[in-house]
């Protein structure tokens, strides 16, 4: 499948500082800020700094070096947000059945309550 990134997108132009963003941590790959309509009391948002679409996009065609950056840094997002003791989850929605809202790759990191069983049971 070939994959086709709109720099339009509201990551990019927080990634060109078009947009003002709450960050959390930056790296050389990797951005992560507070997501704009938390649903947990830490609600986390961590991008790659590269034009991936997806998940799979960026395991893909991404670089080693990007790859292991950003890992790292959802990492140090649980750590500096002090969800190690409590737990957390991280989740990133992809396409049209992931009712994914932004075309750039991004993964929540939420936590800081409990938050209930991964999925309701749907049809
Ligand atoms: P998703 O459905 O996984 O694509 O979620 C997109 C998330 O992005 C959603 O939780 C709200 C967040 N979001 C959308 N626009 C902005 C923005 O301009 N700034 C920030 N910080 N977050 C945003």
């Amino acid at each position: 499948m070939a994959y086709t990134y709109d720099d339009q997108n509201i990551f990019a132009k927080i990634l060109r500082g078009e947009i003002p963003n709450a960050t959390v941590l930056e790296t050389e790959h990797t951005l992560a800020f507070r997501d704009i309509q938390p649903q947990a009391p830490v609600h986390v948002l961590v991008i790659p700094k590269g034009p991936y679409v997806c998940y799979d996009h960026f395991a893909l065609e991404a670089s080693d070096a990007e790859i292991v950056d950003f890992n790292r840094a959802v990492g140090d997002v649980v750590k500096a947000e002090g969800l190690q003791e409590g737990g957390y989850r991280i989740i990133s929605n992809a396409g049209e059945a992931g009712v994914q809202e932004v075309p750039h790759l991004h993964v929540h990191v939420l936590g800081g309550r409990g938050l209930g069983r991964m999925l309701q049971r749907a049809g």
